[in-house]
């Protein structure tokens, strides 16, 4: 109801029925936490309300793929060259973004890439961290899936594996995701640097602990471990398996006993990097770009969706 205030010199609206809106509290997607009609970012957990806002409207449960890894791993550049190759390319698999917050991380990465440069670290603070939420459009498949990833920083996944609860918003997401990159820098693990596999190991056992805890009966979901900066590698395109039982032996065996969906491949966006001074320290540029193996875990991994898709299908029938 609308009940006018009248004062002396003007007729101000009392729109009081605005309030009932905030009487209903609106469900965050990711931690389930309840929110006013229009915050912008949950205040819990710091994810855009946006996603429960579409998720909402949609009828189809998303996929939520988590895009995991050290700091430095490759996370931001991979999923930046990910998502704008399969926006732009009209083949087996199309992405459509939902709202403009999803472009943000591929319009970074791209931007930078062009003037030959990395994009920026990802901040630890989950309020900057990019999400995007897709549909995925699949020349073979009548119905198009709704995914959603957040291009979350490597140091603050470590702190909440070394101190739970830290980062609310990475325990709900992962305790959540339907499927999952790891990322683990394969130039690193050739020249013999054994903490990227030891990462590597300890990442996975966080998401063996949470699915433990899932009431789910799907806790096994397909898991890709990407070996990323393959380009700067000699042997890791030609059997990335081969290369994860050699340089990560620690996560090869984890996959091989504790993993039943699990593929290993190799990645690269760029073609060759030089470096250039920035006063008095050296920075990484990008020579060229040229990008090899990135759309294969993505398609593998929605190929395992849809197959789970068929399988629910064929039990309903
Ligand atoms: N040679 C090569 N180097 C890469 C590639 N991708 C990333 N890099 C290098 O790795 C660095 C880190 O990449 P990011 O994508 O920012 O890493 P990240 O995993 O997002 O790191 P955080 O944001 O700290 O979690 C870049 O600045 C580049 O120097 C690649 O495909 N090839
Ligand atoms: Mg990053
Ligand atoms: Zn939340």
């Amino acid at each position: 109801m609308t009940s006018p205030i009248t004062s002396r010199h003007s007729i101000v609206p009392l729109e009081s029925y605005r309030l009932a809106q905030y009487m209903k509290p609106i469900a965050c997607f990711i931690c389930g936490e309840g929110n006013t009609f229009d915050s912008e970012l949950c205040h819990l957990c710091h994810a855009p309300m946006a996603l429960a806002h579409q998720a909402n409207d949609q009828q189809v449960e998303p996929q939520m793929i988590a895009v995991i890894g050290a700091a430095g791993a490759g996370k931001t550049v991979y999923l930046g060259m990910l998502t704008d190759m399969l926006s732009s390319c009209n083949s087996e698999l199309q992405l459509l973004a939902r709202g403009a917050f999803s472009i943000s991380l591929q319009q970074a990465t791209i931007a930078a890439l062009a003037r030959c440069d990395f994009p920026d670290k990802t901040p630890n603070e989950p309020d900057r961290w990019n999400w995007m939420h897709y549909q995925a459009m699949m020349s073979n498949r009548r119905h198009p899936l709704e995914i959603m990833i957040p291009d979350m920083a490597g140091e603050a996944l470590l702190e909440e594996i070394n101190h739970p609860h830290s980062y609310p918003v990475i325990r709900a997401f992962l305790s959540k995701c339907t499927g999952a990159l790891l990322l683990i820098d394969a130039g690193r693990l050739e020249n013999g640097d054994r903490g990227h596999d030891l990462t590597g190991m300890k990442i996975l056992s966080y998401l063996r602990e949470l699915n433990e805890q899932r009431q789910r009966k799907d806790q096994n979901y397909p898991l890709a471990i990407v070996f990323t900066k393959a380009d700067e590698c000699n042997t890791c395109f030609d059997s990335p398996p081969a290369f994860a039982e050699r340089y990560a032996a620690g996560v090869w065996g984890h996959c091989q006993q504790r993993w039943d969906r699990c593929r290993f491949f190799a990645a690269g966006v760029v073609g060759s990097c030089g470096v250039r001074r920035d006063w008095n320290t050296f920075v990484r540029v990008p020579l060229r770009v040229e990008p090899r193996g990135v759309t294969e875990p993505f398609l593998w991994l929605l190929k395992q969706f849809e197959d789970r898709r068929s399988r629910q299908r064929r039990k309903k029938s």
